[in-house]
């Protein structure tokens, strides 16, 4: 564990011919939990296998835990799966996406986040991401009566108890249509906007706020509403056009069973991290393809660099890549995990070392530890605990 900013959990495999592999393993807020469960529970399971056997490790860490799915034990099998193909792609000397394919692009397309508490500040952040070179944007914004920006939480927010934030939908829905129709007269038709709900309306208030939003054509809607209840996508998805993506809590194919079979969304959100690694996400992405469903692999700042490069290597292999969330990290993120890929006026390359292509520097990281950080908790003005 290493906390260069803030916390992540790094799995190094070894092999007796002295390969080594890294995984990601972190989970935003829970990070001791996936580690303990690593150490304690998998590692001594992996010593003495064959690191070339992904699928059937990936099976036998999956089926062979008796419980099945959850974000810890997904997390964990995903660092696992993710350091295996590090491995073998080492082995071949191909970087990973040759062997996931080879590529079907040349270069990744991403997103950056803008935000303001007002107009005057999102448009400078907007007007910030724009230089930065991000071809598509997410915009958050304040509303009106409440304390904070949602959804957006500052790098060192380190604290032993979560901050509480405050949250009223019905001044949001009021507000958000407007908000992005001054964006919309500034900086015109052609630039993708995205947004996130970050699951706070009911179905029936994200049918309307879609509806809302449709003249100012959304990339996409985002986490519109608590989502583990799928079949409420229906009533959303009857009532409006505004594309939809879903899907960076999710951790197993099953949680979209009812969302990719009747097409209810248009883009799945899953991570590398989270999701149990390369091995189910591949899966899952030739699943939503069959339905005209891209990929939008979630990638904030609290998915490693090495969680990070193994979604790259994907999004540049798989025909039906629809564009990757990129934040960026610290300097000193950068510093403890040297890495291959590279961002180049809004485009990720994953490089062409062999293996994922991020490296971990060991001393680097223990010199800044692990230390207690918590996502906010979100209340109603009336006190009511609300979905962050
Ligand atoms: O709030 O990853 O789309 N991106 C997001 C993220 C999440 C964090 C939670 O750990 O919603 O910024
Ligand atoms: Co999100």
């Amino acid at each position: 564990m290493t906390s260069p900013g803030r916390n992540f959990v790094t799995l190094k495999i070894e092999t007796d011919d002295g390969v080594t592999g890294l995984g990601d393993a972190t989970l935003n807020g829970r990070e001791l939990a996936v580690a303990t469960y690593l150490s304690e529970h998998v590692v001594p399971l992996l010593t003495g296998t064959d690191p070339h056997r992904i699928e059937d490790t990936w099976q036998s860490l999956y089926r062979g835990a008796y419980w099945r799915r959850g974000p810890v034990t997904m997390a964990a099998i995903a660092a696992v799966d993710v350091a295996l193909w590090d491995i073998k792609a080492k082995v071949a000397g191909l970087p990973l996406y040759q062997l996931l394919g080879g590529k079907s692009r040349d270069r990744v397309r991403t997103y950056g986040h803008a935000h303001g508490s007002d107009m005057p500040e999102l448009f400078d952040s907007i007007n910030a991401r724009i230089a930065q070179g991000y071809p598509a944007i997410r915009v958050q914004t304040g509303i009106p009566g409440l304390r904070k920006v949602y959804g957006v939480r500052s790098t060192l927010d380190q604290g032993v108890l979560p901050v509480v934030e405050d949250w009223d939908s019905a001044a949001y829905m009021r507000h958000v249509p407007a908000v992005f129709e001054e964006v919309r007269n500034e900086f015109g038709p052609r630039l993708p906007l995205l947004h996130d709900v970050h699951h706070r309306l009911t179905p029936i208030q994200a049918a309307r706020l879609g509806r809302d939003l449709e003249p100012y054509d959304l990339f996409w809607l985002e986490d519109c509403t608590p989502a583990e209840n799928q079949d409420g996508l229906r009533l959303v998805r009857r009532n409006t056009t505004t594309p939809l993506a879903i899907g960076e809590v999710f951790n197993s194919v099953f949680d979209y069973q009812t969302l990719v079979n009747e097409q209810l969304i248009d883009y799945v959100r899953s991570s590398v991290t989270h999701f149990g690694g390369v091995t189910p996400l591949k899966k899952l992405f030739d699943f939503a393809a069959l339905h005209q469903i891209r990929s939008g692999i979630h990638g904030p700042e609290d998915i490693s660099p090495v969680g990070m490069a193994a979604g790259i290597h994907l999004d540049l292999a798989i025909h039906n890549f629809g564009i990757q969330e990129y934040s960026g990290y610290t300097d000193l993120t950068h510093e403890v995990f040297p890495h291959a890929f590279t961002f180049t006026d809004g485009y990720l390359h994953p490089g062409d070392a062999p293996g994922i292509g991020v490296e971990l520097d060991e001393q680097l990281a223990a010199a800044h530890p692990y230390a207690p950080a918590y996502l906010p908790v979100n209340r109603l003005l009336d006190g009511t605990v609300h979905d962050w």
